[in-house]
């Protein structure tokens, strides 16, 4: 399926959550692909998720920032990059609200950084990964669609957003091929445990309080991450540059409900549940449309709410090693 122009493909922030799912899903089911990942192993960077695919010979790690240009101008030259996929991003909404400037030299600075360098360089394809917080909060009904104008309320998305104008700008202005995926709330292997659904496995496996938001009430449309790289995969081989996808889990739940069923899978007590102070400015309900992408390029989500997040659950289980380290800080005396 891969389209045979492209087979270079430059990964940023692969050492992430979803970076990582996408690089494994790449090698794997695009035997054509070499792929450079270029991540500057932040925080929320972790070589561990990459143990699998070390000395891979289609494989490439590179430690560096997006907002390097010389970095990133040498390598899209020295690599003969034929397309990136930016997942570089600072992603965590609380960080955002305790700290928003790093959040505008990653997520706004790097992104055009990235887009003017692979301009520059000939790059075939660019595929922005954004998330559909950038289309705000909604009421009880509807869902976002990719006209659903922008109205994000965090830091985190006004820079994701930011970011999409750029990418935007650079298609019309400069005829650049762009591609933007706009994806609901991710879980699934190599979560840093700062997010809902791992933060909340662990703390329910060591009998620590879960600390909910606000009222609880507050829904996110979850989707397993294997199936956001499917339709990743999708956008950047077969979308039409120009174009948005909104991708999402069609799992519609309220925070409450996640905990309620991590607690269950796990045999815990529902009295490990506090109430906690709300966040600033927290987004009331998302929904994605994903009409689109499955009308135009036939993806569908594939892994039920059910069986994700039992899945998921496990995983964290047989992973102790990896999330222990992570919370002694050990992971990162790993480079
Ligand atoms: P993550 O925080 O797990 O990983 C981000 C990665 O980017 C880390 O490896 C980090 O080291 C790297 N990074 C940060 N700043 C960098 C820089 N300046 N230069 C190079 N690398 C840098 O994030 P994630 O949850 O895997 O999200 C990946 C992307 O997907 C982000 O762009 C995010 O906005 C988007 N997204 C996430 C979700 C979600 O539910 N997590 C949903 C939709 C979209
Ligand atoms: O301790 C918590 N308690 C709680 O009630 C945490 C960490 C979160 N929450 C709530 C806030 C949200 O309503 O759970 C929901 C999910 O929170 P996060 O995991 O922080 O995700 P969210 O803010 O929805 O943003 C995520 O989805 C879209 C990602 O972090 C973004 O990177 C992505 O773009």
């Amino acid at each position: 399926m891969s389209n045979t122009a492209v087979n270079s493909i430059l990964v940023t922030g692969g050492a992430g959550s979803i970076g990582a799912n996408f690089i494994y899903y790449l090698v794997e089911k695009h035997p054509d692909v070499r792929v450079v990942n270029l991540d500057a192993l932040t925080y929320a960077g972790n070589l561990e998720n990459l143990k699998e695919i070390e000395g891979h010979p289609r494989y490439r790690f590179v430690r560096g920032r997006i907002q390097d240009n010389k970095l990133v101008a040498g390598l899209i030259r020295e690599e003969m990059i034929e397309a990136v996929v930016n997942l570089a991003a600072e992603s965590h909404v609380d960080r955002s609200i305790a700290g928003p400037e790093v959040f505008v030299e990653t997520n706004v600075r790097g992104t055009l950084v990235l887009l003017d360098e692979a301009r520059k360089a000939g790059v075939q394809r660019f595929l922005q990964v954004s998330t559909d917080e950038v289309y705000g909060s909604l009421g009880p009904d509807g869902s976002f669609t990719e006209s659903t104008p922008l109205a994000p309320n965090s830091p985190y998305s006004a820079c994701k957003a930011g970011a999409d104008f750029l990418v935007r700008a650079y298609y019309r202005t400069y005829g650049f091929p762009t591609l933007i995926t706009r994806c609901s709330n991710n879980y699934g292997p190599y979560q840093f445990p700062e997010k809902l659904i791992p933060l909340m496995i662990l703390n329910a496996m060591q009998d620590k309080e879960l600390p909910v938001y606000g009222d609880g009430m507050n829904v996110r449309d979850w989707i397993y991450v294997k199936d956001h790289c499917a339709a990743l995969s999708m956008v950047l081989f077969r979308g039409k540059p120009g174009d948005v996808y909104n991708i999402g889990g069609n799992a519609e739940k309220p925070n409450l409900d996640i905990v309620r069923i991590i607690l269950k899978l796990l045999g815990k007590p529902q009295s490990l549940i506090r109430f906690v102070q709300d966040r600033p400015g927290h987004d009331r309900r998302y929904a994605i449309d994903a009409s689109k992408i499955q009308r135009e390029l036939g993806w569908i989500p594939e892994w039920k709410f059910e069986k994700g997040i039992a899945r998921t659950v496990e995983w964290y289980m047989a992973n102790r090693a990896w999330w222990e380290r992570i919370i002694s800080g050990d992971y990162q005396k790993y480079y």
